[in-house]
């Protein structure tokens, strides 16, 4: 057996390969979901402006991007009611808007908005007040056909959803 000070000197290069592995760096990817990561803002490297409106609309409401990009949106919300932008697939955001309807609503003039912003103090989601605007970063390293929304009982239903498009790696590269 190798005394201590010779164990722990052995040891060590051990563990500073281990935290600067790239793929466990990756592993540990803290936030994955499906369609992205919450992103850095200093990493975006593409920034979309979105309008949403009482007409129910995100303007543009249909955004494509490349797999990798981490993406800067700026959400302006020009009318008069709540609205928010949350980040998923369809099914996923079919699941919030139903856990949402669960949630009481009081006529405190401030209960609302907390409880709502509490309920959406989610990665990939953002509420805005009306002639507010906000950012949401989310790096997208997954692709697909992925959905943004707001959840506003009323407002998803009638139709107040876009669509974004992750477009995969031109390389022939698999990542499973
Ligand atoms: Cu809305």
């Amino acid at each position: 057996m190798l005394p201590t000070s010779r164990r722990t000197f052995m040891a060590l290069p051990l563990l500073v390969l281990l935290a600067g592995a790239p793929g466990a760096a990756r592993a540990a990817a803290k936030g994955q979901l499906p369609w992205g990561l919450p992103g850095d803002a200093r990493q975006a490297r593409r920034t979309f402006r979105i309008r949403m409106s009482d007409d129910m609309r995100f303007t543009p409401d249909r955004i494509r991007v490349n797999e990798g990009d981490t993406v800067r949106f700026i959400l302006h919300n020009a009318g008069k009611l709540e609205h928010e932008m949350a980040i998923g697939t369809r099914e996923k955001l079919d699941e919030r808007m139903a856990a949402m309807t669960q949630i009481p609503y009081t006529l405190h003039p401030h209960g609302p908005v907390r409880a709502r912003t509490h309920a959406h103090d989610e990665p990939g989601m953002v509420h805005v007040m009306p002639g507010a605007t906000r950012q949401l970063v989310w790096k997208f390293n997954r692709a697909g056909e992925f959905t943004f929304a707001c959840l506003i009982p009323g407002q998803y239903e009638a139709g107040m959803i876009g669509t974004i498009l992750v477009l995969a790696h031109a390389q022939p590269r698999r990542r499973h």
